[in-house]
């Protein structure tokens, strides 16, 4: 732990971090407020957002990266749309929403926060600011966003306009589903069913493997029976099966439900099934334009909560 928190240790410390990437829109909060320990609603105000174009609609982000149990509101939400599978506004741990740069200010300054008794705790408030792009989403647990594109199409064009995809400049791959938390942003997002992955067994059968993206190479599961230790499998019942003359590609949503099947060629062709293709976007560098994060430093003793910005 460094100095800066040592000194303060009597505090809740809500440290604000500003970044900057490719652009001169800002987010900014108060230097100073103070709130008390295990309170409900406690409001953090005085968000300011600078040199965004107020013609344009932005979606934000909020997600609390914490295992205490903090929560936070939005009690302004005039002319502010919740994302698809965001359900609440109220005392959530993370939230996605558009809206215009003046509608959003007024949502984050409504912004209140359940502060927790626990103590020498640390609660991290993540504040992301894309624009918005139709079917585009944001999944604050991974920093990655997802675009995804209906129609009938076969595997081979979905794979080929996937990697042609760009997202602020940087490339796009069929999705890879690496965790339940991934798994189930991905449900929530679309009605859509049977929706083309990543996965794909093309090179041996019943070895699956991610085929693109950061974990292009990666095999999750052998003799279509035997998840690979440590990845994630999701796979209805039964499934993979390699039907008729053979399927070796995975499609997501089967059925209009929330797990995994082969499917495609070399049995059918497939399209008339497909509901649409999935597009992931991920890299070293946040793939949002603007982002802060407000860390919630917690000791005991604590009687107060400080909002420093630098
Ligand atoms: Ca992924
Ligand atoms: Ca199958």
């Amino acid at each position: 732990m460094n100095n800066f928190f040592k000194i303060n240790y009597s505090y809740l410390l809500l440290f604000f971090a500003l970044f900057q990437i490719c652009s001169s829109q800002t987010l900014t909060v108060s230097l100073t407020q103070e709130i008390p320990v295990n309170k409900t609603n406690e409001s953090i105000e005085n968000f300011f957002l600078q040199d965004y174009n107020e013609a344009e609609t932005y979606k934000v982000s909020l997600s609390v990266s914490s295992s205490l149990s903090s929560s936070f509101s939005i009690i302004v939400t005039d002319e502010l749309a919740r994302d698809t599978g965001f359900n609440s506004w109220t005392n959530i741990t993370s939230l996605n929403f558009t809206g215009s740069p003046t509608r959003i200010q007024n949502g984050l300054n409504s912004l209140v926060f359940n502060t927790t008794s626990y103590i020498n705790g640390i609660i991290i408030l993540n504040v992301v600011i894309t624009k918005q792009v139709d079917n585009t989403f944001y999944n604050p647990t991974n920093g990655h966003i997802y675009k995804f594109i209906p129609g009938q199409i076969t595997f081979l064009n979905a794979r080929t306009a996937a990697s042609s995809s760009l997202y602020e400049g940087v490339p796009g791959y069929l999705v890879t589903i690496t965790s339940a938390d991934e798994q189930s942003f991905i449900n929530s997002k679309t009605d859509a069913k049977n929706i083309w992955t990543g996965l794909s067994d093309e090179n041996s059968e019943g070895d699956w493997m991610w085929l693109d993206g950061p974990e292009a190479g990666t095999v999750i599961m052998t003799g279509n029976s035997t998840p690979v230790e440590g990845q994630y499998n999701n796979w209805a019942t039964s499934e993979p099966n390699d039907w008729n003359t053979g399927e070796d590609y995975m499609v997501t949503s089967w059925q209009g439900g929330s797990q995994w099947n082969d499917f495609g060629p070399p049995a059918t062709i497939g399209t008339g099934d497909i509901g649409g293709y999935l597009v992931e976007f991920s890299s070293e560098r946040p793939v949002h334009i603007f982002f802060a994060s407000v860390l919630l430093f917690i000791k005991d003793c604590s009687s107060a909560l400080v909002i420093v910005t630098r």
